[in-house]
């Protein structure tokens, strides 16, 4: 039925390849991208959601640890970072994280998801020890922790490699990891946006080594920057290149570019059409990543209600109020849900909510 659209031009062919479960080119995707019909894209994009989730929608009971916001690294989109003794700088304790962690799991949460800084003093050692305490006070409770960045730069401030760091940070309780620090992977934009930061090249190998070990990860990739649509198809190529090898990712998170507080706060963030534009793309080409994650502190809720007919299947949590990294670049503030928000914005879209767990096992469908 859906083969009978009247589709234009050469875009035909690609909508063909779509429906017939081919993979798209990096060509094609660029002109998916040039293309305005927000509509046809967003029927090919849910082509493609239907096959990998048919009509299930994702979320889970999660919330955030960000153990300090002094970092070593300098990127200029950032708005959360401070220098050691700086105004706004934190720094928890392992006590500050149990008590934290203890407070989150009697609400019910499921996950905790750990990101923060690159502190210039804190090495793998003190990750390892905060690990274990929390999987010693909550034992049940999925630790997601670490963007490749921090890893890395843990790993070479402890003096070992990264494959040593994982495996110890596995040991102490580590099960999955989080998709940042991917920023754009084209080198000359990197450069400018993030200099000094883990090379694109190192955060690939660093996420293929965690795969090997039966370590799970995400993908994110910043976009509304400075980069143009040929350098988020390469960002996009170099993350389906990696996953037909190891088919360790489980989803794929766009991240909109937010600019409050930070060094391009007079660059104009992108618009919503871009943003859907954005994930119905993503969606079509990354065909072998399962899941298209909306994060909707940085987005709204709003705005990730409707990208659920443009391919995204997952609005990933609860959150309980426990992330500054987007308040403070002009995203949501004090962002919370409550499964029953989550589960009605999506049966609002006739769609059917699904609580998950951190690695898509289904916990209760609504
Ligand atoms: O790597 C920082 C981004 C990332 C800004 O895996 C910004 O489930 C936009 O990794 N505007 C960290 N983006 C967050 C992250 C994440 C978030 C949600 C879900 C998952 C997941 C992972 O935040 C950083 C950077 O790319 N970021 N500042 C900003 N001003
Ligand atoms: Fe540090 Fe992360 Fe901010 Fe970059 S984005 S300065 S690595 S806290």
């Amino acid at each position: 039925m859906i083969r009978s659209l009247k589709i234009p031009g050469s875009l035909n062919k690609i909508a063909e390849k779509v429906f017939d479960s081919e993979q798209i080119s990096t060509n094609d995707a660029i002109e998916l991208y040039n293309c305005s019909n927000l509509a046809l894209l967003g029927v090919l994009a849910m082509a493609v959601k239907k096959r990998l989730s048919g009509d299930f929608v994702f979320f889970n009971q999660n919330f955030h640890l960000e153990p300090t916001n002094i970092c070593v690294n300098h990127c200029k989109f950032c708005s959360y970072r401070r220098r050691e003794g700086q105004k706004g700088a934190w720094e928890c304790s392992i006590e500050d994280i149990v008590a934290d962690v203890k407070r989150f799991t009697s609400n019910g949460a499921t996950e905790v998801h750990i990101v923060g800084g690159v502190h210039p003093s804190r090495d793998i050692n003190f990750y390892v020890d905060m690990l274990k305490a929390i999987k010693k006070n909550a034992p049940n409770l999925h630790i997601k922790a670490f963007t490749a960045v921090e890893i890395d730069q843990m790993c070479q401030m402890g003096n070992i490699s990264v494959e040593e760091g994982l495996q110890k940070l596995k040991v102490a309780g580590l099960e999955s990891m989080p998709g940042g620090g991917a920023e754009i992977f084209d080198e000359t934009i990197r450069a400018e946006i993030c200099p000094g930061k883990t090379a694109s090249a190192e955060w690939l190998r660093l996420h293929s080594v965690a795969h090997k070990m039966g370590i799970p990860t995400n993908a994110t990739m910043l976009y509304g920057l400075l980069e143009n649509y040929e350098h988020r198809v390469d960002h996009l190529n170099r993350l389906r290149d990696l996953q037909k090898q190891t088919k360790g990712f489980n989803a794929f998170i766009p991240l909109k570019f937010k600019r409050e507080n930070n060094a391009y706060s007079h660059i104009t963030e992108s618009t919503l059409i871009e943003d859907l534009k954005n994930y119905a793309v993503s969606r079509i080409f990354l065909d072998n990543i399962p899941h298209l994650k909306a994060y909707w502190p940085m987005i709204g809720k709003q705005a990730a209600q409707l990208s659920l007919n443009f391919g995204v299947d997952d609005l990933d949590g609860t959150i309980d109020d426990s992330t500054k990294i987007y308040s403070m670049a002009g995203g949501e503030e004090n962002p919370s849900a409550s499964r029953a928000e989550l589960v009605k914005l999506i049966k609002d879209v006739k769609l059917v909510p699904v609580e998950r767990d951190t690695l898509y096992n289904i916990l209760e469908t609504f």
